[in-house]
């Protein structure tokens, strides 16, 4: 095949006109005008000079746009590297300058701050908005509705995701073609998605959930999308009638579950609920069967190895658990000190290794060599346990990591930032429970000997350059940081601390 990801994922429909894409008013994109448009960007980025395994960055809104360009990178044989739109300048500046990318796609709005941003890394800036205008579609508008897509194979690069680190630098996770392609092929064979499928997406498309679980499978099968900007409970609540399918993470489950709207009769039609990217709660699995008669299906994934296990369509969902590994995808509990193999039931380290595993950190080596073991293994990080009947449960992470509303936040990356601020002396960034995000971020600060702390001025100053979703939601004083006797700072003695810290 010539370019396995782009002929199996799109090419297949090209011409095609059923609908793809449901959006809101009523309007409908099929197949052939989703293609057509991603032609045009092909034959743009294309003339722009960018040549195959060239980064194309984007930060733009969700819009079948946006979807649009990541077609045009595979066809053109490109790597799509798309970013939070919640990210400041400043985070956009990083990965752009790290990733090399060749061009930079914006919204409008924020061109002037990109601008700078794409000089000084000479990248070419363009902008694509939410409602589809913009220099990026203007310019392609030009450009005929049919492309020569270019040759590649599985090995080839396909994406570039940016993933924070527990040393607070980001590290481009390189996703080939075959590590996309053979998880969707595995997903959608185990969820039973065919042609039939109206998938409810209303998660972002810069990661891993939204980008290539929920729309590689739908492209796959042939399906269709309700392709909602964001989500929104009303909307969620108006649309899901009309769908089958949806995959969500824990938040918009709890949130659905919230409202008194959301009843048996609204999800009739439903034939599967996919939830991950964050723990669900036992509790809201069990609520969510009691309201709707529908078992949600837990599954895990990470950004390194797209989806690693999952609980079975057919056969029981057990609450808690994540599943079996999937089809082609090995799964072991380590020792995380020595990498031993553990015995059945033990509590270890996950490691995983199968086709869906990536090629290793963009210009890392040594990070690489950190987390993926030269016979393939990836060390998740992830704390596991493995019961009798062979489904696998995360018990914790052995990696500072808070996750938010299925947001990952290194604490790392913070606690940097607030070190620099005036009077600080040092901090710790930790995660408590959240009853929306599932866990939120908290900032405690030991402040420098007679200085006093200007929290709200601290607050104000860290926005200027973290994403909102990352700024801690409370700011806390406190005389000294507990450690142990290595000098390590005891996070757990803290998470127990201030475990009701939003509700006071
Ligand atoms: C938004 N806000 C958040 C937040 N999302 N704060 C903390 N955590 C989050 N996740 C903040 C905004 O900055 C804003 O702050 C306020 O909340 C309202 O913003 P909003 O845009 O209206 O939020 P909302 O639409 O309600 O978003 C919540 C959400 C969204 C949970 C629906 O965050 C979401 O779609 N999350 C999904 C993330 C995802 O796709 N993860 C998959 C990663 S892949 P203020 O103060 O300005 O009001 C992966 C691998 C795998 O993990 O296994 O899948
Ligand atoms: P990311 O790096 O954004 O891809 O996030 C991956 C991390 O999310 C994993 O390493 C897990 O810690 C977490 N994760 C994903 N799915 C689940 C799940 N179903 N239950 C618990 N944690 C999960």
């Amino acid at each position: 095949m010539a370019n396995p990801l782009f002929d199996t994922l799109f090419g297949q429909h090209i011409g095609s006109d059923a609908v793809f894409l449901q959006l809101p008013g009523n309007q409908n994109l099929t197949y052939a005008s989703f293609l057509d448009m991603a032609a045009r960007y092909a034959g743009l980025l294309t003339d722009f000079g960018l040549v195959p395994g060239d980064r194309v960055a984007v930060q733009i809104e969700k819009s079948p746009q946006a979807l649009a360009v990541y077609a045009a990178c595979a066809q053109a044989g490109l790597v799509f590297l798309p970013l939070n739109t919640a990210y400041t300048a400043d985070e956009v500046s990083y990965f752009v300058e790290n990733s090399g990318a060749g061009i930079l796609l914006g919204d409008d709005t924020k061109k002037h701050a990109l601008a700078p941003i794409a000089e000084r890394c000479n990248a070419r800036l363009e902008t694509l908005n939410a409602d589809g205008s913009g220099s990026f579609p203007d310019k392609a508008a030009a450009f005929p509705r049919t492309f020569d897509t270019v040759s590649r194979d599985e090995s080839d690069l396909a994406a570039f995701l940016y993933t924070s680190g527990t040393t607070g630098r980001s590290k481009g996770a390189m996703l080939s073609q075959g590590n996309l392609l053979s998880n969707a092929r595995v997903l959608l064979s185990e969820w039973r998605f065919t042609s039939d499928d109206v998938l409810l997406h209303a998660l972002p498309i810069f990661h891993t959930h939204g980008l290539f679980v929920a729309t590689n499978i739908i492209l796959l099968s042939g399906g269709q999308m309700i392709f909602l900007p964001k989500f929104d409970l009303d909307q969620m609540i108006a649309e899901l009638p009309r769908a089958t399918s949806l995959m969500g993470v824990p938040t918009f489950y709890t949130r659905l579950l919230s409202d008194a709207r959301f009843t048996k009769d609204l999800a009739q039609h439903m034939r599967l609920f996919v939830s991950g990217s964050a723990p669900l709660l036992a509790e809201t699995h069990v609520q969510f069967e009691d309201r709707t008669g529908h078992r949600i299906l837990e599954r895990y994934g990470m950004t390194e190895t797209n989806m690693n296990t999952s609980n079975p369509y057919d056969g029981e969902r057990r609450a808690g658990t994540v599943g079996f590994p999937l089809p082609g995808v090995e799964l072991k509990i380590t020792d995380s000190k020595t990498g031993k193999t553990l015995a059945q039931g033990e509590i270890g380290e996950i490691e995983v290794r199968g086709p869906n595993v990536f090629q290793g950190y963009w210009q890392m080596p040594e990070k690489t060599a950190e987390e993926l073991r030269e016979d393939g293994f990836f060390i998740t990080g992830d704390l596991g346990q493995i019961d009798p009947d062979g489904y696998v449960t995360i018990v914790g992470r052995n990696k500072d990591l808070i996750i938010s509303g299925g947001y990952n936040i290194y604490p790392k990356e913070i606690e940097l930032i607030l070190d620099e601020q005036d009077g600080v002396l040092e901090s710790a960034v930790i995660g408590v429970p959240h009853p929306d995000f599932g866990e939120s971020v908290i900032g405690i600060l030991v402040a420098k000997p007679g200085e006093n702390l200007d929290l709200d001025g601290i607050g104000e100053n860290i926005g200027k350059s973290l994403a909102r979703f990352k700024q801690p939601q409370k700011l806390v004083v406190v005389p000294e940081l507990p450690r142990n006797t290595m000098g390590k700072v005891q996070k757990k003695a803290l998470r127990e601390e201030f475990a009701a810290i939003l509700s006071r």
